[in-house]
């Protein structure tokens, strides 16, 4: 199939630009590049380091024996777009090349629109695009389990039965999100909803939990024993763009305590593995939705509570040596720390998708790849104590226990 990733430089894009390579797929790309530059605003890194545009694209040619179609442009610049879609005419199109930050939405009324105006028009300039030139594609759009909010009921997958008054239907779930981020989440998914309703396009909208580890084995030597550099994916573990996992591994790796936010540590997320998200992806894109459809896959593997999951943090980090201190932080975020959390994920799971890996095994690999860069995670050490307060104040966060 031909596939168009948007956001192909990123943590997601670049890994499945490898993988689908790899399955055979023609894949092309698109990014401006902005995920290296709103890192480095936050004073930080990719605690792995990773290779610029040129050399990745140059390793990719030595692997795959072509050089992928890449335009350095913005999803939200619409001629641009049609351009590229007329052109490529994609069975497929996988819409990364969003904001993905919680913190950095929040951090004042400028960074709240710039979220909002990338992220949702960006996408109306994608689905404009796709209605003019290439309405057959079909879009797999990265939403996030963070629309779903923390309901005090189960979540379905996007749709649900209800019966209100005597009278029933079938209605997209109430969403209710926690950022300006995972707003404009919901927004997108909405106007995605009717484009495929108005125009007869076909889409499918990937709730996706929290994505970790530092690997596929894409990236890897030919005997699968260590990463190649060049092939690597960012990792990041500052207070935006950090998740809280990435964080607790790289805080272990440094001998910080790990960051719990709020003093009960039971808020609690989907996980799933970079290489199962990779699969889960390939599955939706070699499955397509019908025309005029639109469709939601909640996509993760296991739950865990914040508190678990810097526990299971601390237990693999002792398998290295690593006695790794657990803190609780007030909390920068306006959300609940304690609440009943059970979505399904059986769409997936329907098409086929077998889960591959524990989070035990990650943990251990991706200790072993940030193990050795230890010394530069440790330079950039302040950037794990966040500053940025969902009520707006900035000031450091003080710890509570
Ligand atoms: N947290 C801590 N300590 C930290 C960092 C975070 O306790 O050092 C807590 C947060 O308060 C929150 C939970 O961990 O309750 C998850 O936070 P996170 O930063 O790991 O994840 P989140 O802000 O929800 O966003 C991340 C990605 C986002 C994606 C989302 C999927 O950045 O792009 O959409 O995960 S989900 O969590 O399912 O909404």
């Amino acid at each position: 199939m031909k596939i168009l990733i948007l956001g192909a430089d990123g943590y997601l894009g670049h890994s499945l630009m490898l993988y689908l390579a790899a399955r055979g797929h023609e894949v092309f790309g698109v990014d401006n590049f902005m995920r290296r530059s709103w890192v480095k605003t936050m004073n930080s890194i990719s605690a792995l380091p990773i290779a610029d545009h040129p050399h990745r694209m140059s390793a990719f040619h030595s692997k795959f024996e072509y050089t992928p179609y890449f335009w350095t442009i913005d999803v939200g610049e619409y001629d641009q777009m049609c351009h590229v879609l007329e052109m490529v005419q994609p069975d497929a199109i996988v819409h990364f090349a969003e904001c993905p930050s919680a913190p950095y939405s929040m951090i004042d009324a400028n960074k709240a629109m710039f979220v909002m105006r990338n992220n949702v028009i960006g996408t109306m300039s994608l689905i404009y695009a796709m209605k003019e030139k290439s309405p057959h594609s079909h879009l797999i759009k990265l939403g996030t389990m963070g629309e779903y909010g923390t309901p005090n009921i189960d979540i379905p997958e996007g749709f649900f039965d209800i019966e209100y008054r005597g009278r029933q239907d079938m209605l997209p779930f109430p969403k209710q999100a926690g950022s300006w981020y995972h707003w404009s989440k919901v927004h997108d998914s909405n106007n995605i909803m009717w484009a495929c309703k108005v125009w007869g396009l076909r889409s499918t909208d990937i709730m996706q939990g929290v994505v970790y580890g530092t690997r596929i084995p894409e990236m890897m030597s030919e005997r699968g024993d260590y990463v190649i550099p060049v092939l690597r994916t960012r990792l990041d573990f500052d207070e935006s763009f950090g998740t809280a996992i990435n964080r607790f591994v790289c805080q272990a790796v440094i001998g910080h305590p790990l960051t719990i936010f709020g003093d009960i540590g039971k808020q609690t997320r989907g996980f799933l593995p970079l290489v199962d998200s990779m699969q889960c992806l390939t599955l939706a894109i070699e499955n397509p939705a019908d025309e005029g459809e639109y469709r939601v896959f909640n996509q993760f593997e296991e739950t865990y509570s914040v508190l678990g999951l810097a526990q299971t943090v601390r237990r693999v980090a002792s398998d290295f040596g690593i006695d790794a201190e657990i803190k609780h932080l007030e909390t920068p975020r306006s959300e609940a720390q304690e609440h009943y959390y059970n979505p399904d994920h059986e769409h997936l799971l329907n098409l086929g998708y077998k889960p591959t890996r524990d989070m035990e095994s990650v943990l251990t690999e991706m200790f072993i790849d940030l193990l050795e860069y230890q010394a530069e995670i440790k330079e950039y050490k302040d950037v794990l104590i966040p500053h940025i307060f969902w009520s707006g104040e900035e000031r450091t966060a003080e710890w509570l226990k």
